[in-house]
């Protein structure tokens, strides 16, 4: 029988971009060579002028990290277009690179589809350098080079629309139309998600920091609030709204390094394979997508310090979720005696979620043969069908004493919990309140490195 749903509900194309978890963000331009991270604007095109660019080298490095994409500053606020832009004579034509016949944008969207990796675009609003900016003519500019870059390099799994502005009391000021920038994108790329602070398809995380809130809700409110000073407070961003009217899921993200572009003194400040790992843990863990930037170097290709941490995150994570303590133990749900193995618990098969009832008496208990020693508990809902559960515990048992309950509230896409290590013989999973009756369609349970 079909699930009832519990609205709003995700679309089928912020479903599969929930499930890619993991991509990269790739600051690069005139900044990379100048050493800023906001450039003015009035950067030479001739400073932009990598010695050895190759995007194939940043899509190995990123397919081998696990990362399911790659997203790029097409224009940061220095308004430097990496593509040759027909909308303006800051772009890589007027540099020296490959003579001015360079795209990046080109070889980056061939490298992405030899690589099976699906490819992303920034393109900031905020413009320093187009002559434009601070008129309307401006809007129909941004709109054309969206149709530009759409046209030539797309399709993107999404298209993001920073929220930063730096205009000042007298400099220009830009009157963004932002309706007709969304019903422009809407038409020519309707499968691609659109990012901003607010959506409408993903949202801003509340902080550059890589993490969710614990409680993180995929809903949020947006009537009455703008994209850039008029955002919600970070920690609305932060754990979403839990009765918010849109389905707007978190997107965290964060530099490998303190900056977003590459600067040589950072080269010893590149986080560590344990801190990004911490990281997926309060991003992806909480529910929510990780947008990792990598910048390359001036030489245009991702620095070996950055590329040895993502390999080390990318082992951690194979390590430590190699294996499921569930998958061959056998464990069974107090409900209806029925033994299921984990591995049957699947989002696309229905027949298969765990139906727990509210509270102690509908929990369901998973029952080991033998003492099992965990530090982690992976719960996820299916989420298809709205995102219901608003409290829950996990009570651990050793024999008849129970060692620890430990409380969380939302679940989404994917919650990891962790804890410190046990030794368990059961444990229950309890779920407190709920939108409707709650329904979970994955449990895995992993002993982590410590
Ligand atoms: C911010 C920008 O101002 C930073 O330069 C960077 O691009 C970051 C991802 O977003 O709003």
């Amino acid at each position: 029988m079909a699930q009832k749903t519990v609205p709003p509900l995700p679309s089928a194309d912020q479903l599969a971009w929930s499930d890619m978890e993991i991509y990269l963000f790739i600051h690069f331009g005139p900044n990379t060579f100048s050493g800023k991270e906001w450039g003015s604007g009035n950067e030479l095109a001739s400073s932009f002028n990598p010695s050895a660019l190759d995007c194939r080298q940043w899509c190995r490095i990123a397919k081998a990290a696990g990362a399911k994409g790659i997203i790029i500053t097409a224009k940061h606020h220095d308004g430097f277009c990496l593509w040759p832009s027909a909308y303006s004579t800051h772009t890589v034509a007027y540099s020296p690179w490959e003579n001015g016949r360079g795209d990046v944008l080109k070889n980056l969207s061939e490298a992405c589809k030899e690589y099976g990796l699906k490819m992303g675009v920034y393109l900031s609003p905020w413009d320093r350098n187009h002559p434009a900016y601070g008129t309307v003519a401006y809007n129909s500019i941004f709109e054309n080079m969206m149709r530009e870059v759409v046209k030539n390099y797309g399709p993107f799994f999404e298209f993001w629309w920073d929220g930063a502005n730096g205009e000042g009391p007298d400099g220009k000021k830009q009157n963004y139309d932002w309706r007709t920038y969304e019903q422009t994108l809407r038409t020519i790329a309707p499968h691609t998600i659109i990012f901003s602070d607010i959506g409408p398809d993903a949202r801003w995380a509340g902080n550059e920091k890589g993490y969710a809130g614990e409680t993180n809700w995929n809903l949020l409110d947006t009537a009455g609030f703008k994209r850039g000073e008029g955002a919600p407070p970070q920690d609305t961003l932060q754990q979403g709204n839990v009765f918010g009217k849109n389905w707007i899921p978190a997107e965290c993200d964060v530099s490998i390094r303190p900056g977003w572009f590459y600067h040589t003194a950072e080269d010893s400040l590149v986080k560590s394979p344990q801190t990004l790992f911490e990281l997926y843990m309060k991003s992806v863990g909480r529910g929510a997508n990780l947008l990792l930037n990598v910048p390359p170097d001036t030489r245009g290709l991702i620095n070996e310090k950055d590329s040895a941490s993502l390999m080390g995150f990318k082992k951690l994570r194979d390590e430590n979720f190699r294996h499921n303590l569930l998958q061959d133990a056998l464990f069974s749900f107090n409900q209806n005696g029925i033994q299921y193995k984990n591995s049957l618990l699947a989002d696309d098969d229905e027949s298969t979620f765990i139906k727990t009832g509210i509270g102690e008496k509908g929990g369901v208990t998973f029952q080991f043969k033998q003492p099992i020693m965990l530090n982690c508990i992976e719960l996820q809902e299916p989420i298809a069908f709205g995102q219901r559960v608003m409290t829950f515990s996990l009570m651990l048992h050793l024999k008849d004493h129970t060692i620890i309950e430990i409380k969380g509230t939302t679940i989404g896409h994917k919650r990891l919990i962790s804890f410190p290590r046990q030794e368990i013989t059961s444990f229950d999973l309890v779920i407190h309140s709920s939108k409707n009756d709650p329904l979970i369609s994955t449990v895995k349970a992993f002993l982590l490195n410590d």
